[in-house]
């Protein structure tokens, strides 16, 4: 990036982002005096909560789990109304922790950070924008999201579409009024399945484009009862605890028994309870080896396969639901809201992508193989280039001017998730190499917030100039990483985990598989003094 000529603004800290993450490091950073700043492209806070507006757009972890642990009078003030919060409670409760901490005037919206570049005689981040500013700040932090740049498919012909065009991930903040049109959804993850019923409900004729089946299981969601919140409340720390100790950092309510040592009677009691009561990811917890055991996982796997049959009537359309591909939990379980028996109504079809390809779009429509549909609206839930996308897209150059996009052409290698080698005084909230979305991200987001924050805190106090991640322990990390993931269940899929839902982008899983042991493994690091990272100290001057 060639830096505009203009005034740099001075900073100890720019963070990118407005989410989660940058609300509460922004917070952090505040109280700890520094002068922190948040660059934000969307024109509000909520990072992910702020685009992702489609109809039906949930968070899939529960409620009362789903939100900040950090300030005890906002967890007791804020009441959550139903078991699984919708996009916009949860926006609203962000944008309410913004303004309770007072936030916004340390936030510049609609500001698209485009380059980054660390120098290494100053030993500082130089940072521009899409908007002109110019930033040099002492650290860098991305809180830029796992899944914040869509991935967009191109089709020939595609522009020359004359009705609307929608983006999950981008969509209308009026809303959209389906009623009377002729829909088209392509992709079947979880912004599809969440909106096809919804979708549905308005529309006259919807098509869904399916490339790969997925395994759906129903959410259970209700509203929440006045007493069981204040019971949460009345115990939230201990609720926290306990949670922050299970593998993914939310309760599961796992059962700690292997799914081949119980009778097939007692499985299918303990799946059925799973699916008609907990709901959602709670189906993966029905036992314990369910994303560790490929015979386990199967089990879980025939029971969703089955209950596709039963719900869905018309026999090629339940054929086609059938996800055989992957095993259950590889590809994020999704949660619905009555997805499978929407395919009963008479006016929504299916398209099998993998018999009848997209060839091409045209003003009225889509051609797939050797058919032609005509449609009023095109809805593309085609996911995001998650966990590294964001990221890369900031062209950021660090020491040596080793470049972000050139050190991750083969997939991302990070030490912790927190920091790069060859990137001093860059931390990343969530970033590959930590266990970020199989997690709660709420929880893991405060851990890393929380270590960076102590982190900066303990470089300053030590004069420490600039702190970097060492290569050979980043690649140990990674080789550790790879070793645990491989004995899971989670890398025998394409999967966005993975990278291979984008084309071109290299298939690497990066993610830490265990966050009870990731965060006690991350505050011993810290607790030791953070040895594996390079500390280079402050010049002393006279
Ligand atoms: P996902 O889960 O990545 O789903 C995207 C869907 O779009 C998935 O079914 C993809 O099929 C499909 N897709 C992607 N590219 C294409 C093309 N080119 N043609 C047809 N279909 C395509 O994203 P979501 O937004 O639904 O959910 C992301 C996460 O957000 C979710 O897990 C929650 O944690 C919240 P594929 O499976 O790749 O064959």
């Amino acid at each position: 990036m060639t830096m505009k000529e203009g005034p740099v603004r001075e900073l100890d800290v720019l963070v990118v982002g407005a989410g989660f993450a940058g609300l509460y490091i922004l917070h952090r950073l505040r109280q700890m005096g520094l002068k922190a700043l948040v660059v934000e492209q969307a024109a509000g806070v909520g990072g992910t909560w702020y685009w992702n507006r489609y109809p039906g757009a949930r968070c899939d972890v529960e409620s009362l789990e789903y939100s900040y642990k950090f300030d005890h009078d906002l967890q007791q003030e804020w009441t959550w109304s139903e078991r699984y919060a919708t996009q916009p409670e949860i926006l609203r409760y962000l944008e309410h922790v913004a303004d309770r901490f007072a936030l916004r005037p340390d936030i510049r919206f609609n500001t698209r950070v485009i380059g980054a570049t660390f120098n290494e005689e100053t030993l500082r981040w130089n940072i521009g924008t899409e908007q002109g500013d110019q930033f040099s700040a002492r650290f860098f932090v991305a809180a830029t999201g796992c899944l914040s740049l869509p991935n967009h498919p191109t089709y020939p012909g595609q522009s020359s579409f004359k009705g609307k065009v929608r983006y999950t991930s981008h969509w209308p903040h009026k809303g959209v009024d389906f009623t009377g049109k002729r829909v088209a959804v392509i992709g079947t993850g979880s912004s599809a399945i969440q909106s096809i019923p919804v979708i549905a409900d308005q529309a006259a004729q919807l098509t869904v484009f399916q490339r790969t089946p997925n395994f759906s299981v129903p959410a259970c969601n209700r509203p929440l009862n006045a007493d069981e919140v204040a019971k949460t409340k009345v115990g939230y720390d201990h609720f926290r605890e306990h949670n922050l100790a299970q593998s993914f950092g939310f309760n599961l309510t796992l059962r700690n028994e292997s799914a081949q040592e119980v009778s097939a009677e007692e499985r299918a009691k303990e799946f059925e309870r799973r699916w008609t009561q907990l709901g959602g990811l709670h189906f993966l917890g029905a036992f314990d080896d369910i994303l560790l055991d490929s015979e386990a996982n199967g089990l879980a796997a025939d029971i969703i396969r089955k209950k596709i049959r039963e719900i869905v009537k018309d026999p090629r359309k339940a054929e086609l639901l059938q996800p055989t591909d992957h095993p259950i939990g590889c590809k994020r379980l999704c949660s619905d809201d009555g997805y499978y028996a929407t395919f009963n109504l008479p006016h929504v079809d299916l398209v099998d992508l993998r018999s009848e390809a997209i060839s091409g779009i045209d003003e009225n429509g889509i051609h797939f193989g050797e058919r032609f549909s005509e449609f009023d609206e095109i809805v593309y839930a085609t996911g995001f280039d998650a966990l590294t996308g964001a990221l890369l897209k900031m062209n950021v150059v660090g020491r040596d001017g080793r470049r972000l996009n050139d050190e991750w052409m083969h997939g991302p290698h990070a030490y912790l998730g927190l920091m790069i080698e060859g990137f001093p005084n860059l931390f990343t909230i969530t970033g590959p190499g930590s266990p970020a979305v199989l997690t709660n991200m709420a929880m893991a987001i405060e851990d890393h917030v929380d270590w960076i924050s102590d982190c900066i805190q303990h470089v300053t106090e030590q004069s420490v100039a600039a702190i970097e991640a060492v290569a050979e322990p980043q690649q140990e990390w990674m080789t550790h990483l790879t070793e645990i993931a491989e004995a899971t269940q989670f890398t025998g899929c394409n999967s966005w985990y993975s990278g291979s839902n984008v084309p071109e982008k290299p298939k690497a899983f990066a993610l830490y598989v265990g966050f009870a042991n990731y965060r006690k493994h991350i505050a011993d690091v810290a607790r030791n003094g953070y040895p594996d990272f390079c500390l280079t100290p402050e010049v002393a001057t006279a």
